[in-house]
């Protein structure tokens, strides 16, 4: 799980970003999320003034645990104002494509999708291009809800965005994950008895709740 884990990448918008770090960042396969501003040109956009761009997550993922399907499936059931629902750029459904097979794997399932639902979907799918991190403060937003831990994890501000355990938390700490994967990682990242207790109390209260608030 080290950072010498081959991976592959994938980008969305799906809505506040936020949400999006901590539903990725949970999932099994998943080593690194970070968010940030992409998908238009507005150069060097921050928060106040993101230009034409959206709020993404990029994802790096292990292919041989999690497939970019599995990741499409997560993508289209979390969407903050559904599929149907024309919105601000900001919060557009967004899949930004990393090679060919993303797009063509993305434009399937879109198809299927559309079918299945007989509705016109407004995602669209555009080829990922230059990826600008948000503002430290937005990155694994609802860890840093948590000061305790995050002093705990020694987490600074460049591991908000590199760190394989902030990203896992960041996810379980709002009840995105299986308490089992959970228990799992606890073994795997070597977590300390005080911080386990800490996330699984969390994990356990806010299972199943709504990501987007
Ligand atoms: N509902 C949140 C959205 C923040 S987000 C990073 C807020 O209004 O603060 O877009």
């Amino acid at each position: 799980h080290d950072v010498s884990t081959p991976f592959r990448k994938a980008t969305f918008g799906m809505g506040c970003f936020w949400a999006g770090d901590a539903l990725f960042g949970a999932q099994p396969g998943v080593l690194r999320t970070r968010v940030g501003y992409s998908g238009g040109t507005t150069i060097d956009p921050v928060y106040k003034k993101m230009g034409d761009h959206t709020e993404v997550v990029e994802i790096d993922f292990d292919p041989k645990v999690i497939s970019y399907d599995d990741l499409l499936e997560l993508f289209w059931n979390n969407h903050e104002y559904g599929l149907t629902t024309i919105i601000k750029r900001q919060y557009m459904s967004l899949i930004l494509y990393h090679n060919e097979d993303q797009k063509r794997i993305a434009e399937i399932s879109m198809k299927k999708l559309a079918h299945k639902r007989n509705e016109k979907l407004i995602t669209e799918i555009a080829p990922a291009g230059p990826f600008y991190p948000a503002e430290d403060y937005h990155q694994k937003y609802r860890l840093q809800e948590h000061s305790w831990l995050c002093e705990e994890l020694g987490l600074t501000p460049a591991l908000l965005q590199t760190s394989h355990v902030a990203t896992r938390l960041n996810g379980y700490i709002v009840g995105v994950g299986k308490q089992q994967d959970f228990e799992k990682d606890v073994v795997t990242l070597g977590l300390s008895e005080k911080v386990a207790k800490y996330v699984r109390s969390h994990l356990l209260e806010n299972e199943g709740g709504n990501l987007y608030c």
